[in-house]
C-alpha cells in the first residue's frame, strides 16, 4: 500500500481523489499522502512515514494531534451519544465560553464549518440592515457560499466576477471586491455605495493569501466605515480565532466587530463552527427572528466535547504565548537559513501562524503575494516533505505551530531547511 496506489485507488470515486481541493497537491504537484495516524506535532503516512506537521489540519490542532484530554473528552461523550438533534448543556456551556473569551459576541450559534458560519453571517447581515451588497478583499478565503466564491478582476473596486463555475453573475453581482490594506479603495467604495452596503467581511489577519498582517490603521478604517455607513463589520476569525490571541485578532488589534465567525480551534478537530455578535443581530436568528439558520448537527456533542476540552486547554496562561515563540523562532531561523545560502526568501508569523515566502520581504497585499517565486516555493516543499516535513501544499496558504512543537521538532526542520535551500538553490 503506498500513497500513490491510495490516490489512484481514491481517484476511482472521489472528484480528483479528495474531500477539499487543497490536499489534491494541484498547486504544488506530486501525490498526496495519505495519513493514518497522528500524535503531537507528528504525521505517519499509510507507507510508515513520519513528518513533523505545520498544517495542523489547516489550523484546529493547536494543541497537537490527538491530545489526551481532547480524546478522553470524545470517547466520554461517545459513551453518552453520538446525536441527540436536541439542545444539552454542553452547548451553554461552549456557547458561555466563547461569549467570554470574545467579548464583542454577546450571542452565538454553533453550525458545523466555517462556511456555514459565514454563510449565515452574510444572510444575517443582509436580512438585519435590509441591504445587498457584501464587500470582500481580494485573496480573502471564506468557505465555500455562493455569495463569497467572488473576486476582482483587478486589485480595483469592482463589481464582482464568479471565481467558481455555478455561481450566477446575479449573485457575484452583489459582492464587491477590494484590495486587502487599500484604504483608499475602502473609501471611495462607501462614497459611492455606503448606503447599500450591509456588511464587510474581512480575515483580520488573512491566512489564504498565504499570510498577510493588516496594514496600521486598515482594520480601524473598516470599523469607521461600517459604522458611519451603518454596515455591518464581520470579523471572519475561522483562521484567526485562538491562533493570532487568545481574543482572536480583534483582541490583537482592539477592533469590535459587530460579527464574527470561528471555526477550527473550537471544534478541537471535529466538524464546528459559530457565528458570534451583538445581541441585537443574532436575535434577528430563527426562531427569534426572520432570518432562517439551521443544522442537524449543529452543535454536535461530540464536537462539542472536543471543543470544550480543547479550550479548556489554550486558555492556560502562557500557552499561546509559548506557542507563538516557537512560531517566531522557526521564521526567524528560516530567514537566516536561507539568506545563509543567497536564496531570496522571507517570513514571518503572529501567534501560531507562520507564512513562508520566496520574495525578499512579507508581502503586504495580494499583488505582492502573487509576485513571490511559487515555482521555488514548490521545490521547496517537495524538499522538506522528502525529508519528513509537512508544510501546506500551496504558496498561498498560512503554516500553524502547535504546542507540541518542540526545540527538537525546530532543529529537525532547520535541518531540513538546510539542506532544503541549497537543494533549490
Ligand atoms: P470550512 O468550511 O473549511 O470549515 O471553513 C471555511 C473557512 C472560512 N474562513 C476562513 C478564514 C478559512 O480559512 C476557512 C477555511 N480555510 C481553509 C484553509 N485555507 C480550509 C482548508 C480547505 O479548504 O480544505
Amino acid at each position: 500500500m503506498t500513497n500513490e496506489t491510495m490516490f489512484a485507488r481514491a481517484q476511482r470515486v472521489i472528484p480528483g481523489g479528495v474531500n477539499s481541493p487543497v490536499r489534491a497537491f494541484g498547486a504544488v504537484g506530486g501525490t498526496p499522502r495519505f495519513f493514518e495516524r497522528a500524535a503531537g506535532a507528528y504525521l505517519w503516512d499509510v507507507e510508515g512515514r513520519r513528518y513533523i506537521d505545520y498544517v495542523g489540519s489547516w489550523g484546529p490542532m493547536v494543541l497537537g494531534h490527538t491530545h489526551p484530554a481532547v480524546v478522553a473528552a470524545i470517547q466520554a461523550a461517545a459513551a453518552r451519544a453520538l446525536s441527540f438533534g436536541a439542545p444539552t448543556e454542553a452547548e451553554t456551556l461552549l456557547a458561555e465560553r466563547l461569549c467570554e473569551l470574545v467579548p464583542s459576541i454577546e450571542r452565538v450559534r454553533l453550525v458545523s464549518s466555517g462556511t456555514e458560519a459565514t454563510m449565515t453571517a452574510i444572510r444575517l447581515a443582509r436580512g438585519f440592515t435590509g441591504r445587498k451588497i457584501i464587500v470582500k478583499f481580494e485573496g480573502c478565503y471564506h468557505g465555500h457560499a455562493d455569495a463569497l466564491l467572488v473576486k476582482a478582476g483587478s486589485g480595483a473596486l469592482t463589481f464582482g466576477h464568479p471565481s467558481s463555475a455555478g455561481v450566477p453573475e446575479e449573485t457575484a453581482a452583489h459582492t464587491l471586491v477590494l484590495s486587502y490594506n487599500d484604504a483608499e479603495a475602502l473609501g471611495a467604495a462607501f462614497a459611492r455605495q455606503g448606503a447599500q452596503i450591509a456588511a464587510v467581511i474581512v480575515e483580520p489577519v488573512a491566512g489564504n493569501m498565504n499570510l498577510v498582517l493588516p496594514a496600521p490603521g486598515f482594520l480601524q478604517a473598516l470599523r469607521e466605515h461600517c459604522s458611519r455607513h451603518g454596515a455591518l463589520l464581520i470579523f471572519d476569525e475561522v483562521m484567526t480565532g485562538f491562533r493570532v490571541a487568545l481574543g482572536g485578532a480583534q483582541a490583537q488589534y482592539d477592533i469590535r466587530p459587530d460579527l464574527t465567525t470561528l471555526g477550527k480551534v473550537i471544534g478541537g478537530g471535529l466538524p464546528l463552527g459559530a457565528l458570534g455578535g451583538r445581541r441585537d443581530i443574532m436575535e434577528k436568528l430563527a426562531p427569534l427572528g426572520p432570518v432562517y439558520q439551521a443544522g442537524t448537527l449543529s452543535g454536535n456533542p461530540l464536537a462539542v466535547a472536543a471543543g470544550l476540552a480543547t479550550l479548556q486547554l489554550v486558555v492556560q496562561p502562557r500557552l499561546l504565548e509559548r506557542i507563538a515563540a516557537t512560531a517566531t523562532a522557526l521564521t526567524e531561523a528560516l530567514v537566516a537559513e536561507a539568506r545563509k545560502a543567497g536564496v531570496a526568501f522571507s517570513a514571518q508569523s503572529i501567534g501560531s501562524m507562520f507564512g513562508l515566502y520566496f520574495r525578499e520581504a512579507p508581502p503586504k497585499s495580494f499583488t505582492e503575494v502573487m509576485q513571490s517565486d511559487r515555482a521555488r516555493f514548490n521545490r521547496f516543499f517537495h524538499a522538506m516533505l522528502g525529508q519528513g516535513v509537512y508544510l501546506a501544499p500551496s504558496a498561498y496558504e498560512a503554516g500553524f505551530v502547535s504546542a507540541a512543537h518542540g526545540e527538537a521538532e525546530v532543529a529537525a526542520t532547520l535541518e531540513a531547511a538546510r539542506k532544503a535551500f541549497r537543494e533549490i538553490g
